[in-house]
């Protein structure tokens, strides 16, 4: 304590203080990771800036070329009466990402403290959705096996690129052992199914 600390009305101007003791220096690096209730996982181009677009005020570059989105943002969204929950839009995954590839880890840490995964895959993809799905799944889980305990949804993107009998075939192909919905936010298709979804699993 210094001498400010004595001072009183009878003493007003103290001489003395406690003597200071050896201070300690540290270098921390200190690591940033968003919070969020649902992150959005998928490749580049998978149109996770557009949908947070549209369910958010958020106001992400969209664009159609890989690597648009380059930190990550995030969105509030609003749902029915007075409620809401935060997106968060990361930069596209790819394979090898969890080995350094594309933008890499040094995103997929971004994902650790959301607490559903939404993962993007577009109907236009020239994988099938499966496929496409399961190398963004293998990616998370190289990178952090805990991932694979949060809740999952999948959503097949870009859903106005499909005519019915296109969706029907595809919907034969969806992996089974996630929720699915079709979506487009561009038409503004299936966007309030998927708050729903996405608002049972974040209160599950
Ligand atoms: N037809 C159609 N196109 C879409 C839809 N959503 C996004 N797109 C287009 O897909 C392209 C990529 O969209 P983005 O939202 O930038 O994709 P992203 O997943 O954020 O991509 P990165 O930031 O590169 O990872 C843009 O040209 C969008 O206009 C949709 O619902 N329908
Ligand atoms: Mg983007």
């Amino acid at each position: 304590l210094g001498n400010w600390h004595f001072k009183s009305s009878t003493q007003q101007t103290p001489r003395f203080a406690q003597p200071g003791e050896d201070g300690r220096e540290d270098w921390n690096i200190l690591e940033l990771k968003l919070l969020a209730d649902v992150g959005l996982v998928g490749f580049p181009n998978a149109g996770k800036s557009t949908l947070l677009s549209v369910v958010s005020a958020a106001k992400p570059e969209i664009a159609d070329y890989a690597f648009t989105t380059l930190v990550p943002n995030l969105g509030i969204v609003s749902y029915r009466d007075n409620r809401s929950f935060v997106m968060a839009d990361i930069p596209g995954i790819i394979e090898g990402a969890s080995q350094g590839r594309g933008l890499g880890i040094r995103f997929l840490r971004h994902i650790e403290r959301n607490s559903t995964l939404l993962f993007m895959v577009p109907a236009d993809t020239n994988r099938t959705i499966k496929e496409e799905y399961d190398i963004l799944l293998n990616e998370l889980n190289e990178y952090n096996p805990e991932l694979m305990h949060k809740p999952r949804i999948l959503a097949i993107t870009k859903a106005d690129m499909l005519d019915h009998e296109l969706q029907e075939e595809m919907e034969r192909e969806v992996p089974k052992d996630v929720p699915h919905i079709f979506i487009s936010a561009v038409a503004q298709k299936g966007i309030t199914e998927l708050k729903d979804l996405l608002w049972k699993e974040i209160n599950r």
